[in-house]
């Protein structure tokens, strides 16, 4: 069995212990961390996320793995770090209410920081009031908005609406992402942006900092 086989194996277990000192290993022995991140931990999730639907795993044992799945990108974090000085862009971003999943927000937020945008995280179960506040706030370029049950996308909607209200909708760019969203659904919403994954959320953002979108 490979490395990524023996990390991705032990993150559906949730053998925190051994899965954080696999990941050094196989930092140890030269793989890239977005190689470590595609190909065992969200590749786990994915494992995890069929075995639930299949009613061989349920949630406890799927917070074991997803809090597993958190302890190793915490050892990838500072690797991709950002090193340029001046900021790409300001990113406000969060998971949308009643919606509790964090770790392919948490992604996005790291991918953004390390590729130089100030990336301001409000978490999870965050209201459309909250949204919009924090877009007068801070006035961000970019507002990203995450959400992975089927019961909570249509917040989205809602923020969105709620930015138009309160006259902001012009001045910040809105991209949403997470397994429950398609992009068909992100137009729909008037959303400007979709992407599938960090790396397509972090080209998104660069795109559209020079405007090129
Ligand atoms: C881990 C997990 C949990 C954990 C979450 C822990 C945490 N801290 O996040 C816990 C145990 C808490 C949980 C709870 C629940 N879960 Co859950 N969970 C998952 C699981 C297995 C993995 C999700 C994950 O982290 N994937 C890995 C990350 C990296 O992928 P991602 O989130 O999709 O993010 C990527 C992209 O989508 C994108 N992206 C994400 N956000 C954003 C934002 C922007 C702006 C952009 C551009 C891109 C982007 O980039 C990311 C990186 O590539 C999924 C199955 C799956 N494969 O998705 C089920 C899943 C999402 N859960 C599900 C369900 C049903 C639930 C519960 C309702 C179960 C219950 N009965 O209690 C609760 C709901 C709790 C709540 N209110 O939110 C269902 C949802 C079904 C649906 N369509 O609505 C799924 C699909 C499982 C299944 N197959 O049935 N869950």
């Amino acid at each position: 069995m490979s490395l990524l086989d023996e990390l991705k194996e032990l993150v559906v277990k949730g053998d925190m212990v051994n899965a954080v000192e696999k990941t050094q290993k196989a930092l140890d022995e030269g793989l890239v961390p977005g190689k470590l991140i595609d190909e065992a931990l969200i590749a786990a999730m994915d494992v995890v996320g069929e075995k639930y639907k299949s009613g061989e795993l349920f949630v406890p044992e799927m917070l074991i793995a997803a809090k597993t799945m958190q302890a190793c990108m915490e050892k990838l974090e500072p690797l991709v770090a950002a090193d340029e000085l001046k900021s790409a862009g300001k990113v406000v971003i969060g998971t949308v209410k009643d919606d509790l999943h964090d770790i392919g927000k948490n992604l996005v937020a790291m991918m953004l920081r390390g590729a130089g945008f100030e990336v301001v995280d409000l978490g999870v179960d965050v209201a459309a009031e909250e949204f919009v506040a924090k877009v007068k706030e801070l006035k961000p370029n970019i507002l990203g908005m995450s959400a992975l049950l089927t019961t909570t996308v249509p917040q989205m909607e809602l923020v969105i609406k709620a930015l138009d209200d309160a006259g902001l909708r012009s001045q910040v760019q809105v991209i949403v992402g997470g397994a429950a969203v398609t992009p068909e659904f992100a137009k729909n919403i008037g959303a400007d942006g979709y992407a599938p994954d960090a790396t397509g959320a972090v080209n998104w953002a660069k795109n559209c900092m020079t405007g090129s979108k």
